[in-house]
C-alpha cells in the first residue's frame, strides 16, 4: 500500500510530518529543560538554546544520508540532537558530568561525536566555515558523494574567512552545503544595523556559488530547499548556499539584557510562525493525528528529557585524573 498523504502537503507522508513533529519538539522540550537547569545552577558557564530554530536542522538532516558531515557554532545543541545524538550525553555534558559527550569537559559548545559525524560546537564566530570546508575536502579527496553542511549566524556571515572559504571551497568544487542560520541577530545587533545587502545568500554570486533565501519557520520548506542544495553537492557541482530565513525567541544566550527587540516582536513570531503548531496544525486539519496521537508523542519526549536530566544531574562530576587528559591526540586515525 502507498504511504498515506497528508492532504496539505502532497508529497509528504503523514509518517513524515509526525517524524519533523517529533524531532522539533525533542529539540523544543530538550532546550526548554536546559533553559531550566541552568537556572536552577546545574549548568555553568555558555549556553545558547535553539528554541525557534528547531524547523531548519530538522529539515536539513530529513535530507542528509548515512556519512554525510555536520559542522556547527556554539548554538549547537539542536544540531546534535537532530543527527541522532543521545539526549542524556548531551544533558550530562551541559552538567560537567562524566557520562557527557566530551567527558564534561566541554560544556554546552565542545561536543563531537565521530559516530554521528558531528564536528562541534565552536565557540569562535564563523571559525566552523572553514572547518567545515575542509571536511567536505577530505570526502572529496576520497571520492565519495557524502555532503557537509556547515551552518553559521547572519552575524558569523560578515567574517572574512566565509568568503576566503566561499572562493576555495567554489574553486575546488567541494560538497559543502553552507547554511546561514539567519535569525536575524547577533547578540543584541540586528541585521539590518550589521547589513547593508538584505540578501546574504547572493554574497556567493561573488564566486560563483549558487544558492536561495528559504522560509526556516517551515520544515517543509527548508527540506524541499536541502534537497536542492544536497543534490547540487552530490552530482560534483561544488557548494551551494542556503540562507535560512529564521528566529530565536530567547536571548542571545542565558544572558541577555534584551533591549535590543519588543517583547511584542517576539510573541508575534511565536503565535503566528511557530514551525511546531505549524506541523502541527498541518497534521490535525489533515486528519493524519488525532489530539490523542499528539498527545501521546508529547508524553514521550516528555519522558525522553526527563531521564536526560535525570541522568546529567546523576552521573558524577569528572575525577582530578581526567584534568590533563584528552588534551593532545594520543592516535593518528587511518581511515581508508
Ligand atoms: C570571532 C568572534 N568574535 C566575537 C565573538 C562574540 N560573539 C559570540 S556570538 C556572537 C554573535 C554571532 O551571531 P550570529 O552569527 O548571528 O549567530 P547567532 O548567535 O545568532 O546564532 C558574537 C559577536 C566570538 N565568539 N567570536
Ligand atoms: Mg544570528
Amino acid at each position: 500500500m502507498p504511504p498515506k498523504k497528508a492532504a496539505a502537503q502532497p508529497n509528504v507522508s503523514a509518517e513524515e510530518l509526525l517524524g519533523h513533529y517529533r524531532e522539533m519538539l525533542l529539540i523544543r522540550r530538550f532546550e526548554e529543560k536546559a533553559g531550566q537547569l541552568y537556572g536552577m545552577g546545574l549548568i555553568g558557564g555558555f549556553c545558547h538554546l535553539y528554541i525557534g530554530q528547531e524547523a531548519v536542522v530538522v529539515g536539513l538532516e530529513a535530507v542528509a544520508e548515512e556519512g554525510d558531515k555536520r559542522v556547527t557554532s556554539y548554538r549547537d545543541h539542536g544540531h546534535m540532537l537532530a543527527c541522532g545524538m543521545d539526549p542524556k550525553g548531551v544533558m550530562a555534558e551541559l552538567t560537567g558530568r562524566e557520562g557527557g559527550y566530551s567527558k564534561g569537559k566541554g560544556g554546552s559548545m565542545h561536543m563531537f561525536s565521530k559516530e554521528k559525524h558531528f564536528y562541534g560546537g565552536h565557540g569562535i564566530v564563523a571559525a566552523q566555515v572553514p572547518l567545515g570546508a575542509g571536511l567536505a575536502f577530505s570526502d572529496k579527496y576520497r571520492g565519495n558523494d557524502r555532503v557537509t553542511f556547515t551552518y553559521f549566524g547572519d552575524g558569523a556571515a560578515n567574517q572574512g574567512q566565509v568568503y576566503e572559504t566561499y572562493n576555495m571551497a567554489e574553486l575546488w568544487d567541494l560538497p559543502v552545503v553552507f547554511v546561514i542560520e539567519n535569525n536575524q541577530y547577533a547578540m543584541g545587533t540586528s541585521v539590518q544595523r550589521s547589513t547593508k545587502s538584505p540578501s546574504l545568500w547572493e554574497r556567493g554570486a561573488a564566486y560563483g556559488i549558487p544558492g536561495e533565501e528559504v522560509d526556516g519557520m517551515s520544515v517543509l520548506a527548508v527540506k524541499e530547499a536541502g534537497e536542492r542544495a544536497v543534490a547540487h553537492c552530490r552530482a560534483g557541482k561544488g557548494p551551494y548556499i542556503l540562507e535560512v530565513k529564521t528566529y530565536r525567541y530567547r536571548g542571545h544566550s542565558m544572558s541577555d539584557p534584551a533591549k535590543y527587540r519588543t517583547r511584542e516582536e517576539v510573541q508575534k513570531m511565536r503565535d503566528e510562525r511557530d514551525p511546531i503548531e505549524a506541523i502541527r496544525s498541518i497534521l490535525l486539519t489533515g486528519k493524519h493525528a488525532t489530539d490523542e496521537d499528539l498527545k501521546a508523542i508529547d508524553k514521550e519526549i516528555k519522558d525522553i528529557v526527563n531521564a536526560a536530566a535525570e541522568f546529567s544531574k546523576e552521573s558524577p562530576e569528572p575525577h582530578l585524573d581526567e584534568l590533563w587528559t584528552d588534551i593532545y591526540a594520543t592516535e593518528i586515525p587511518q581511515e581508508a
